[in-house]
């Protein structure tokens, strides 16, 4: 097999690829995944015998991380301690966590003359995410997997974790900023989104509710994950177990929930969440139970009342959040989200808002689902 330069991938995957200690000589580089804000590709590399071997090679998105050093401390560290904590337990470290594979000159990074930012992991192979839930076994592994994601970091110091995007879930704060993009309203596009306005403002006492209960230290911070949707949680493709979560770029203290809220957002709705037609948009209750309890069989242990009381309010307010984040994104001219069409943004902000109020709908089930488990594992 030769170099493959079929595709353009507007840089050259081959002498990036060549900054970091990969085995073998590189045949290609595809792109990877559905993620919103960093690029991210597999690189085909040839080694012994013939024989292929993957990595993925990522460009941090320097626009939405502003101290990519620090991000990189952080995923060292904390990919350090997921190693060791998973070989205690006799698990598969080059599996169960991220690998870092540095570059050769022994980096986490590689940074360009450009000022890109590169870094470089192992491939997980038979393994793979999925952006909408399978079956509802599905489910249930994905809140295992995010479950055990913060048991394994349970004795990580969060104090000494960098903030790399600060406030990420200050909902009060997000909700500001929707204000401040509403008022300036700069691409006159407020007049096409009136509805989903209304709809956010209607709901601004919800943004504080977590914010304050951290304040009053009725939730505890740890460290989260804080971006576990569906896409960023590994399936093993032979057992259907979750394999690990990816995407760690936001690993930060937080609260538990916010981790919970948002598997549920993505994990739980009945379509993507660039579904065009809002009537097709739902929580579905199944999934919903399936994770929920999935995640509690991990987690139950560790979660006090407060955080046991505000499971299902969570789901909601992660979605809000996320509907508020996806219209400021709308009002402000699509600067942060990768967008494919003009309203794309728009479409994103409908759909989450559409499950926030199913989720309000649906309420009553959400909480028994909760109350049920825990009257069937009192401790
Ligand atoms: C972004 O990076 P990715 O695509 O996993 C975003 C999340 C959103 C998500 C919505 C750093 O996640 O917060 O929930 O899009 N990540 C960042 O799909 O803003
Ligand atoms: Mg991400």
């Amino acid at each position: 097999m030769g170099v493959d330069r079929s595709m353009d991938l507007g840089f050259d995957p081959a002498k990036t690829a060549a900054k970091f200690a990969f085995d073998g000589v590189f045949l290609k580089a595809v792109p990877h995944g559905q993620g919103h804000i960093n690029d991210t590709y597999t690189v085909y590399h040839e080694g012994e015998r013939g024989r292929v071997k993957r990595y993925i090679l990522q460009r941090i998105n320097t626009g939405v991380f502003k101290k990519p050093d620090l991000l990189m401390d952080n995923m060292v560290r904390v990919t350090e301690h997921l190693r060791k904590r998973i070989t205690a337990c006799g698990g598969d470290p080059g599996r169960e966590a991220l690998n870092l594979i540095p570059t050769r000159d022994g980096q986490a990074f590689y940074k360009s003359p450009e000022g890109e930012y590169w870094r470089g992991f192992l491939f997980i192979e038979n393994a793979r995410t999925y952006e909408r839930a399978v079956d509802p076994g599905h489910m249930r592994n994905a809140g295992k997997a995010v479950g055990r994601f913060q048991e394994l970091l349970a004795d990580f110091p969060a104090e000494s974790l960098h903030e790399t995007i600060p406030g990420f879930h200050d909902t009060p704060k997000r909700f500001k900023a929707f204000l401040r993009a509403l008022e300036e309203d700069t691409k006159n596009r407020a007049k096409d989104a009136r509805a989903e306005i209304e709809f956010i403002e209607s709901r601004a006492d919800d943004t504080r509710v977590l914010t304050d209960l951290i304040m009053r230290k009725e939730l505890p911070l740890e460290v989260t994950h804080n971006d576990t949707k569906l896409g960023n949680i590994m399936i093993d493709d032979v057992t259907g177990e979750g394999v690990c979560l990816v995407d760690l770029d936001t690993v930060m203290p937080g609260t538990a929930l916010y981790d919970f809220g948002d598997a549920i957002r993505s994990g739980a709705s009945s379509a993507l969440e660039d579904e065009q037609d809002p009537d097709r948009v739902w929580m579905d209750l199944e999934l919903y139970k399936e994770f929920t309890e999935g995640f509690l069989s991990a987690a139950y242990g560790s979660l006090n009342a407060t955080e046991l009381e505000y499971l299902p309010f969570s789901a909601k307010l992660m979605t809000l959040e996320q509907g508020i984040r996806f219209l400021t994104d709308y009002l402000n001219g699509d600067t942060y989200y990768k967008i494919k069409y003009e309203d794309h943004n728009l479409v994103r902000a409908r759909t989450q808002l559409r499950l926030v109020r199913d989720m309000e709908q649906k309420a009553d089930h959400m909480e028994q689902v909760v109350k049920g488990f825990i009257s069937n594992n009192q401790l």
